[in-house]
């Protein structure tokens, strides 16, 4: 068998989509429960994990409220942003390769 086959059937073997971080970012005004009830709802944490990963990001001014593949991962960010503005709140959410 040549490299190539070989690495080819290796990689279908160990195939994985590349992963994105979805980051939280700190702001001044978005109120802590809201930020909970986000992690809680639409990234399916804890309440407990929701509220440390919360206090992270008030803390250090982003987190990591999850990590998956692109296109769940842009879905993810859209329904917070979308979520935050519709009550008026400046929370921001971004991508980042994992
Ligand atoms: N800093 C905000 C406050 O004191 C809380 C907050 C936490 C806002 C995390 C955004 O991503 C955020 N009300």
């Amino acid at each position: 068998m040549s490299d190539s086959a070989t690495k080819t059937r290796t990689q279908a073997a160990t195939r994985t989509p590349p992963m994105y971080k979805v980051l939280l970012l700190n702001d001044d005004y978005t109120p802590m429960d809201f930020v909970v009830d986000i992690l809680v709802r639409y990234f399916k944490k804890s309440e407990l994990e929701a509220t440390r990963i919360m206090l992270q990001v008030h803390h250090a001014g982003v987190g990591v409220a999850g990590v998956y593949p692109f296109e769940i991962a842009e879905t993810k960010v859209n329904q917070v942003m979308r979520a935050a503005s519709a009550q008026g709140y400046p929370l921001q959410c971004t991508l980042e390769p994992e």
